[in-house]
C-alpha cells in the first residue's frame, strides 16, 4: 500500500511539475530569438539549385519528404493492412433538410485484429454534385461536433473532460453537441460545402506509454511491441487516417475528390500539414493554430521548443527527433519546407494573437519561406513580407495567412477565412455570395 502511495506520488509530482519545469526554458520574447539559418529548399542534398517545378518534384520535394518522414514525423509502415467500409446510418433529412448525413465506418484489419474510425460526412442538398469538401480530425468524437442529437455516440478512450461529459474516459450523452462552437457545420453546408470528419482517437488515442493501442500494432511485424526509430507516432497515425478518409471520399461519388481541403486545429493542425505534405491527393491544407511541429519553425525556438514537445508529448514524433532536443540546429530541414512540400497546392496558416506558444509570427515566416517553392510553379506564395495586422488576412497568393484576435482555439472567423479561400481556389461561387 505504501510502496502504491509513494508511485503514486511519484507520479503526481512528475505531471505537476513536468510542465513547470519545462516552462522555465521557454520564452515568448522576440529579443531572445537567436540567430539561426534556415536550410534552403532549393538546394538539393548534392548541392545542385533547383532550377524548375519539375527538378523540385522529380528530385527536391522527394529528398525532403523522406528526412521529414525518416526524422520526424515517422514514416508510414508498410504492411497489408486492408480497409473495408460499412454504412452504418445515413439521412437525406439532415440539418432540416439541408443535408445527406452519413455515417461510415471504415474497417482497418491485418487478417488477425482490427479496429476502426467512424466518418462522419454531411453533403448539401442543394449545391451541385460532385461538391469540395472539409475533412478534418476533432478532439472528442463526431457526436461532438454536430447539433443533431442522432449521431454515434463514441465508444472509444478519451481524455477526461468533466465539462465535456466525459466520464471514466468515456463519452456520454452528455457530451453532444459540446463542440458545436468549432465545426460551424450548417454554414459549412449553406456555403456549398460537404464536411467530413472522424475521432482522433479512433486513430490513436492520445496518451503516451501504450503502444499496443491505435492502428500501429495492426502494423507490427512478429514480436515487434513499439514503431521503430523511423516510424511514425501519433501524429503519423493521424495523418494515416486522413489519407483513409480519403480513400473513402474518393468512392462516394457526392463528392469531388480533387477538391477535399484537409484542415485540422494545433496537434491535428500538425497532422493535417503533415497529410497534405505527404499525399498530394488533398487538394488544399489549412493550418489552425499548429505551432511547433506545424507551421512554426523550430530554429527560432520561441513558445514550445522541440525538446519540449518531445517532453511533453513524447508518443507525438518517431524516436529519431528526440536527437534535435535543444539541438534545432542540426535538423535537415525546418517548417518552411514542411509547407513547401504542399506546393503548388494553396496552404492557408493561422494564428492567434494570444497563442503565442504556438508561435504566431513562426507560423507567418514558415509560410513566407515556403514562397520560393510556390514561385517555381509561377504562383505567388504568401503575398506578404511582413505579419499583418490582426484580424487582416493575407489569401491572395497559394498561401494565405491571418492572425485572428484571440486564444488558441478554432472560431468562425477561422472557417469564414477558410470557405472565402476555397471559394477563391475551388473557382466556386458559393451560394450566398
Ligand atoms: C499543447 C501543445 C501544442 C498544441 C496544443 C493542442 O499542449 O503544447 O503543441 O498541440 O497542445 O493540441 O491543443
Amino acid at each position: 500500500m505504501l510502496k502504491l502511495n509513494l508511485l503514486y506520488l511519484i507520479f503526481f509530482l512528475m505531471t505537476q511539475l513536468t510542465p513547470a519545469i519545462l516552462a522555465q526554458e521557454t520564452h515568448e520574447d522576440e529579443s531572445k530569438v537567436p540567430d539561426y539559418q534556415l536550410p534552403d529548399p532549393l538546394i538539393t542534398s548534392d548541392g545542385n539549385k533547383v532550377t524548375s517545378a519539375q527538378m523540385w518534384q522529380e528530385v527536391r520535394r522527394p529528398e525532403i519528404l523522406q528526412q521529414f518522414a525518416e526524422q520526424m514525423y515517422g514514416k508510414f509502415p508498410e504492411g497489408s493492412v486492408t480497409t473495408s467500409y460499412q454504412m452504418m446510418n445515413t439521412r437525406t433529412d439532415a440539418l432540416n433538410g439541408k443535408a445527406t448525413r452519413k455515417e461510415v465506418r471504415l474497417w482497418f484489419s491485418n487478417g488477425t485484429d482490427s479496429t476502426y474510425m467512424d466518418l462522419l460526412v454531411y453533403i448539401p442538398n442543394e449545391a451541385p454534385e460532385p461538391v469540395p469538401a472539409f475533412l478534418g480530425l476533432s478532439f472528442y468524437g463526431n457526436h461532438t461536433i454536430s447539433p443533431e442529437s442522432d449521431i454515434i455516440l463514441s465508444e472509444k478512450w478519451m481524455p477526461e473532460q468533466a465539462d465535456f461529459g466525459i466520464e471514466n474516459h468515456r463519452a456520454t450523452e452528455a457530451s453532444r453537441s459540446v463542440r458545436v462552437n468549432r465545426w460551424p457545420v450548417e454554414k459549412i453546408i449553406d456555403r456549398g460545402y460537404a464536411l467530413a470528419t472522424a475521432y482522433y482517437g479512433d486513430l490513436d488515442p492520445d496518451y503516451a506509454g501504450d503502444d499496443k493501442n491505435g492502428i500501429q500494432p495492426l502494423f507490427y511485424k512478429e514480436r515487434q511491441t513499439q514503431p521503430e526509430k523511423d516510424e511514425w507516432g501519433s501524429i503519423g497515425a493521424w495523418a494515416w487516417g486522413l489519407q483513409k478518409a480519403m480513400d473513402y471520399l474518393e468512392t462516394d461519388g457526392q463528392i469531388n475528390p480533387a477538391q477535399v481541403a484537409v484542415l485540422g486545429h494545433s496537434r491535428i493542425g500538425k497532422a493535417a500539414l503533415w497529410a497534405g505534405a505527404s499525399d498530394e491527393r488533398f487538394a488544399m491544407v489549412i493550418s489552425n493554430d499548429s505551432g511547433c511541429g506545424g507551421a512554426a519553425l523550430s530554429r527560432r525556438r520561441f513558445g514550445e521548443t522541440v525538446k519540449v514537445i518531445n517532453t511533453a508529448f513524447p508518443h507525438w514524433f518517431n524516436e529519431n527527433f528526440k536527437q534535435y532536443n535543444n539541438n534545432e540546429d542540426a535538423l535537415p530541414f525546418d517548417q518552411h519546407e514542411l509547407i513547401a512540400l504542399i506546393a503548388p497546392r494553396p496552404v492557408y496558416i493561422a494564428s492567434a494573437s494570444q497563442d503565442l506558444w504556438a508561435d504566431p509570427k513562426g507560423e507567418f515566416l514558415g509560410g513566407l519561406h515556403a514562397s520560393l517553392v510556390y514561385e517555381l510553379f509561377g504562383h505567388e506564395g504568401l503575398a506578404a513580407t511582413e505579419m499583418p495586422p490582426a484580424d487582416q488576412p493575407v489569401a491572395s497568393g497559394y498561401i494565405g495567412y491571418h492572425l485572428r484576435t484571440g486564444k488558441h482555439d478554432l472560431t468562425e472567423y477561422d472557417w469564414e477565412r477558410y470557405m472565402d479561400f476555397a471559394d477563391q481556389h475551388f473557382g466556386k461561387g458559393s451560394k450566398d455570395n
